[in-house]
C-alpha cells in the first residue's frame, strides 16, 4: 500500500512554519528569521519515503491585509487551506493558547488537522503536560503533537501522527523532486533572508529581490540580482558606506548560495527603487509575488 497527500502547515507569524519544513525535509527550503512576514509565497517541499510521498506547504503567517501584497499572501494561505489533506496546525507554546485555539477555530478547516505545539525547549515539562492536555481538550485536532523545530526533536511522532491521516494514493511528483519551485526562485529567497537579518524596522517589508541572472559557466555560476526598494533613501541604507552594506549582503548571500548550490557561485548585486512596488501589479508579477 502507498499514501500520498498534501500537508498544510499554519500558525501566526513567527510560530515556526518554515523552520518546521526545513527539519522536516533535511534541506533549507523556506527562509527563516525572527521577524513576522518573512514567508511571502507559499513553498512547497516534497518528502519522498519507501510508502509515501508527503507534499508539505509552508505558508505566510495569517495576517490582516494592509497592502496588495499582504492580500496574495492571504490568499496562498487561503488556498492552501482548501487543498490540504491534513493541515498542520502550529503554534508557539509561549503564545496565548485561547487565542490560538480562537485562530484555528476561526480557519474553518475542512481538512483533518493535527495541532502541533513547537519551541517545546522553551516551557518546563509540567507547564507542557497542562498545555497538552488543555490542547486536547479542544477536541479538533487528530493528535496532539509537542515538537521543537529548531532541536529536531518530536518529528518522529508527527510523522507517524501525518502518515495515519494520510489517504492511499501514488505518488504525485517524482521520487527525487524536492520542490515545486525553481532554482533562481531560492537564490532570490536566500538575498532576501540576509536582509532581514541585516536590517532593522520597515527595510526588509519594503524589499523584494529579483535574479535578472543565471548562467552555469565552467567552473560556477554566475548570478545577477536586483534588490529592490521604494525609497531612494532605503537605496543608501542598502548599500551603506562605501558600499559596505551591500557587500556583507553578498558575502553573507553568496556562503549559502553555494551551499544550497554545491557550486561555487559569483554574485552580482544592484539596488533599484521602485515606488510603491508593493501596490502594483505589474512589479508583484514581475516579482513572482502573484
Ligand atoms: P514562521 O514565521 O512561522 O515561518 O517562523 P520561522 O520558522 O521563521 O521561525 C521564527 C523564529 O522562531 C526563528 O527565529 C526560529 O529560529 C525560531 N524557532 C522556530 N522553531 C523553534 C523551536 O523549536 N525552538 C525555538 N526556541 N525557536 C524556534
Ligand atoms: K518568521
Ligand atoms: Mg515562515
Amino acid at each position: 500500500m502507498h499514501r500520498a497527500g498534501f500537508v498544510n502547515i499554519f500558525g501566526k507569524p513567527n510560530a515556526g512554519k518554515s523552520t518546521l519544513l526545513n527539519a522536516l525535509l533535511g534541506e533549507k527550503l523556506a527562509i527563516v528569521s525572527p521577524k513576522v512576514q518573512t514567508t511571502r509565497h507559499r513553498i512547497t517541499g516534497i518528502l519522498t519515503e519507501p510508502g509515501y510521498q508527503v507534499v508539505f506547504s509552508d505558508t505566510p503567517g495569517i495576517i490582516d491585509p494592509k497592502y496588495k501584497l499582504h492580500e496574495k499572501m492571504m490568499g496562498a494561505v487561503k488556498s492552501a487551506l482548501e487543498d490540504a489533506d491534513v493541515a498542520l496546525l502550529i503554534m508557539d507554546v509561549r503564545d496565548n493558547t485561547e487565542e490560538c485555539l480562537a485562530l484555528f477555530d476561526s480557519l474553518k478547516l475542512k481538512a483533518q488537522c493535527v495541532l502541533v505545539l513547537n519551541k517545546m525547549d522553551n516551557l518546563e515539562k509540567a507547564e507542557l503536560d497542562a498545555l497538552v492536555e488543555r490542547c486536547k481538550a479542544w477536541g479538533k485536532a487528530k493528535a496532539v503533537v509537542t515538537i521543537s523545530a529548531l532541536q529536531k526533536k518530536g518529528l518522529d511522532t508527527l510523522m507517524q501522527e501525518i502518515l495515519k491521516l494520510l489517504p492511499d494514493g501514488e505518488p504525485f511528483y517524482p521520487e527525487d523532486t524536492l520542490t515545486d519551485r525553481s532554482t533562481r526562485f531560492f537564490v532570490a529567497e536566500l538575498i532576501r533572508e540576509k536582509i532581514f537579518m541585516l536590517f532593522e524596522e520597515e527595510i526588509p517589508y519594503h524589499t523584494a529581490v529579483v535574479v535578472t541572472q543565471f548562467q552555469e559557466k565552467h567552473t560556477l555560476t554566475k548570478i545577477s540580482a536586483e534588490i529592490i526598494v521604494t525609497r531612494e533613501t532605503q537605496k543608501g541604507i542598502i548599500l551603506g558606506e562605501k558600499g559596505k552594506s551591500i557587500r556583507e549582503i553578498g558575502s553573507r548571500a553568496r556562503t549559502d548560495i553555494e551551499k544550497f548550490l554545491d557550486r561555487k557561485v559569483f554574485l552580482e548585486l544592484h539596488v533599484k527603487v521602485r515606488d510603491k512596488w508593493r501596490d502594483n501589479d505589474n512589479y508583484l508579477r514581475e516579482y513572482g509575488l502573484i
